[in-house]
């Protein structure tokens, strides 16, 4: 039985009624220690004895769910928590619209949904993986704070995908449970699954964005799996949205500080150089944007594909507010416009709605995100400075779907291997790049204190002081 209120006390706290499902219980205490030993090994360096300023889930109310508290991170609550559903939940979306809501997965779609959660859960303890070495070079205690909090709340998620996998998939889910504990990201032999998981997030540049465009796209897969017929699922991925939304904030505002604190550098230096002030020059900036969107674009799979078709036809995967923002659920008339490239040149596919259903939340996403880059422009403009930053197409620099084979440039017309490759190092992080922002990564560590190439934030956490001690050392 599915409740709203929470076992605090329960070694591992849940709302889920574990302490009455004691096979499932057990199978989940004997998970939790290696996932501590993963924690150790592969989660943040160095810092685990430190007192850390940390938000944690203690309920499911949509008004304060969470609690802030210092606690050490090997040591925070990692839990089980499901958005609580007043009414009996329905199909939302495909051939079952409107039917009851699964429960339990049905045999049909049981490899579909295993694999789908399997992928969504891979994704947690990756970022927390690529994310490990940051906090020894935090620009100040309030983004090493907002770095630690990211990671351990990555680390609930991949509890949430595991308790779903324990209690609805037997033997072959605990199976993928411990495999989910040994994948590394960026191993030559046993990879993350997806593409951007793997990828270096070596200082925080990367790091801000890949809160603002990799958790991004988590919020949108999130969002579609929240409109899932198998409601543990929605249930699921509904908490891990409200969780989600800090994440991004991180990215967004941490991109939008740096903008304005070079935009302030670029005011100070007699020749507008940034980087002689020691600063994050606007063109790198522009080139982490390309390099993290678009692997960030990578992850919403084929702009047609039969795996969304079918999984929109099952009820197992949504829009992104399905509810709110379509009317006809099934989606089985009208096509969407798809530009593909054909001897070269580029022409317009109309693909039938559910196998476009991954272009569809892919537009939503880079809707968002033009939002963002609208407002930094506005930042820049504020501050006086005539640089403008821009989303690249969708189509530049892809790994995955219809634009993986063809080279592109950022305006998204066809070019060859060659121009691709002449003009990459003005489109892309390079290695002369990381290198430059490495040596610009020395911790600062006072209260109240920030590096000299971000701004501080506009306020605090949780209504505390910008100089507030968020991490004690
Ligand atoms: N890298 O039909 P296709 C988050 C594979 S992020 C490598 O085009 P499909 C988070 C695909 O698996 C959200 N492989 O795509 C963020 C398939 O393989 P097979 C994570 C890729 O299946 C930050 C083949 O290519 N959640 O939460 O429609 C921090 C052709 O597939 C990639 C989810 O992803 C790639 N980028 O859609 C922490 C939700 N893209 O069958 C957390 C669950 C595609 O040939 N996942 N492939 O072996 C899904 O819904 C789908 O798996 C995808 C792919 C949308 C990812
Ligand atoms: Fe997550
Ligand atoms: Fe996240």
């Amino acid at each position: 039985m599915l409740t709203s209120s929470v076992d605090l006390n329960a070694k591992i706290p849940n709302n889920v009624g574990l302490a009455d499902d004691p096979k499932v219980r057990r199978a989940l205490e004997r998970w939790q220690p290696r996932f501590l030993n993963w924690w150790h090994e592969m989660g943040p360096t160095d810092f685990e004895p430190n007192d850390v300023y940390l938000r944690t889930a203690v309920s499911v109310d949509s008004s304060g769910w969470a609690n802030y508290d210092y606690v050490r991170m090997p040591e925070y609550r990692w839990g089980i928590f499901l958005t609580p559903r007043d009414a009996t939940p329905t199909i939302h979306v495909g051939d079952a619209t409107g039917q009851p809501a699964w429960t339990e997965v049905p045999g049909e779609l049981r490899t579909a949904l295993r694999r789908i959660i399997v992928t969504q859960g891979d994704t947690e303890p990756a970022s927390v993986e690529q994310q490990r070495m940051l906090g020894h070079t935090a620009p100040s205690l309030y983004d090493m704070r907002n770095l630690f909090q990211v990671n351990v709340e990555e680390g609930r998620h991949l509890w949430a995908m595991v308790y779903l996998l324990h209690k609805h998939f037997g033997r072959d889910g605990r199976e993928e449970a411990e495999a989910l504990l040994e994948r590394r990201s960026g191993d030559a032999d046993r990879p993350r699954i997806l593409g951007a998981f793997n990828e270096p997030c070596d200082h925080w540049l990367s790091f801000f964005c890949f809160t603002m465009f990799t958790d991004r796209d988590g919020k949108y897969q999130l969002a579609a799996l929240a409109e899932s017929g198998f409601d543990p699922l929605a249930r699921s991925c509904s908490f891990m949205l409200t969780e989600e939304s800090h994440h991004l904030f991180v990215g967004e505002t941490g991109l939008e500080r740096i903008i304005k604190r070079s935009a302030e550098l670029e005011q100070l230096d007699p020749n507008g150089d940034i980087r002689a002030q020691g600063g994050i020059e606007f063109d790198m900036i522009q080139r982490a944007i390309n390099y993290w969107y678009s692997h960030s674009l990578d992850l919403f799979g084929g702009e047609v594909s039969s795996n969304a078709a079918d999984w929109f036809a099952a009820g197992l995967k949504g829009r992104y507010r399905e509810g709110s923002r379509f009317e006809d659920h099934r989606a089985l008339e009208g096509t969407l416009s798809i530009p593909v490239v054909e001897d070269g040149r580029l022409t317009v596919r109309e693909v039938p709605l559910r196998n476009a259903m991954n272009q569809i939340l892919r537009d939503d996403y880079t809707a968002d995100c033009e939002r963002a880059l609208r407002r930094w422009n506005r930042v820049l403009e504020t501050a006086g400075s005539s640089f403008r930053l821009s989303l690249p197409s969708q189509r530049f620099h892809r790994h995955q779907g219809l634009y993986a084979d063809q080279d592109f440039d950022p305006e998204g017309n066809p070019i060859t291997r060659e121009q691709f490759e002449a003009r990459q190092a003005e489109w892309l992080l390079q290695p002369e790049d990381n290198a430059y922002l490495s040596s610009l990564m020395v911790p600062v560590r006072g209260p109240g204190q920030f590096a000299n190439w971000i701004a501080p934030p506009s306020r605090g956490i949780n209504q505390q002081p910008l100089d507030f001690e968020y991490v004690r050392l």
